[in-house]
């Protein structure tokens, strides 16, 4: 079992500067040693160097096309092989832009994998719906091929081709949604569960309902996105666009529990850690730290026991 560690230093896809720090403070809290005692053979790729263009203007409500473009291509090349030798990736962002190329990556490998959101967020606006020009607000549009055509052709993007049908989509944990993402949502009959889903329904039957969704007619690769702004900001204040009443601690660790049990796991993104802006170093480092312990989560860590290397066969 190997464990490939990815980082995406990005910050392009939203207007606060501090996401690309990221990857490092995930880190600093100790992530490698955390899964490292997981019983994996981890291997740290570090991070990735983006390069800008000097003049990257916008293009209707994209900011920084070709910066965005030109990262989640190079992102989703480190994906793909990461996937193809045979590893279980981790993918540290930066900012929700990211999930495209990581995504997109991953289907070069895997084209019949599934995608769970988990966000409070849908990221589904397009390049005419955006209210904030932010392209992590809109990297799920560019996967889904039924709006193939209904996206315009953006510099740095002729790279991207849709991969992904709406019903191999599920999301968890919106509370934020644009009306032009609430109109695709709807059009096209997205799963989604939303907070006021989850106090309704209770996070077991959102994953039950989830898993019979996505896997009941074949089993398949899972590419979970992990927003870190889908917990209650109470929990992960050290992010860019918090939304008041989200997932509490056992919420989000049950999620990813019962995502590690499917044993399909095959690629997650944690992104939107931003270090700048915590309130304290504390507030900081308790986000930096539930995002270690998402991951921890999602690759087998339990609240049942913790695992011994050897056991009793001393
Ligand atoms: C908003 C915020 N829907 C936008 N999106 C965020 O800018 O499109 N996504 N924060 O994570
Ligand atoms: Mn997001
Ligand atoms: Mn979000
Ligand atoms: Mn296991």
């Amino acid at each position: 079992q190997s464990v490939a560690v990815l980082g995406a230093p990005f910050s392009r896809g939203q207007k606060k500067r501090g996401v690309e720090h990221g990857p490092k403070v995930i880190r600093d809290a100790g992530l490698i040693e955390r899964l490292s005692s997981l019983d994996y053979s981890v291997h740290d790729f570090g991070d990735l160097s983006f390069h800008y263009p000097e003049k990257d203007e916008p293009y209707m409500d994209v900011n920084f096309p070709l910066s965005v473009g030109g990262a989640n291509k190079m992102l989703a090349g480190a994906v793909s092989g990461a996937v193809g030798a045979g590893h279980t990736v981790v993918m540290l962002g930066g900012d929700h832009s990211l999930a495209l190329g990581s995504a997109a990556g991953h289907a070069r490998q895997c084209p019949d994998l599934c995608l769970i959101w988990v966000d409070a967020h849908p990221d589904l606006n397009t390049p005419m719906s955006s209210p904030s020009g932010n392209f992590h607000g809109q990297p799920v549009t560019f996967m889904l091929k039924e709006l193939q055509g209904k996206v315009p052709e953006i510099r740095g993007f002729s790279w991207v081709k849709p991969f992904l049908s709406s019903r191999d989509l599920v999301y968890i944990g919106l509370r934020d949604v644009d009306p032009g993402e609430y109109q695709i949502m709807k059009a096209l009959g997205i799963q989604y569960f939303s907070m006021r889903d989850i106090d309704r329904l209770g996070i077991q039957r959102v994953m039950e309902v989830t898993f019979d969704h996505l896997l009941a007619r074949k089993q398949r690769p899972i590419h979970l996105s992990f927003d870190i702004d889908s917990f209650d900001p109470s929990l992960a204040p050290a992010t860019g666009t918090p939304v008041n009443g989200g997932l509490t601690y056992r919420e989000g660790i049950y999620i990813t529990e019962e995502i590690h049990n499917t044993g399909l796991l095959s690629v997650m993104d944690l992104v939107e850690v931003n270090p700048v802006l915590g309130n304290s170093r504390e507030a900081t480092e308790a986000t930096a730290s539930l995002a270690v312990d998402v991951i921890a989560s999602c690759l087998g860590q339990t609240r049942e026991a913790r695992r011994s290397v050897a056991p009793y066969d001393r």
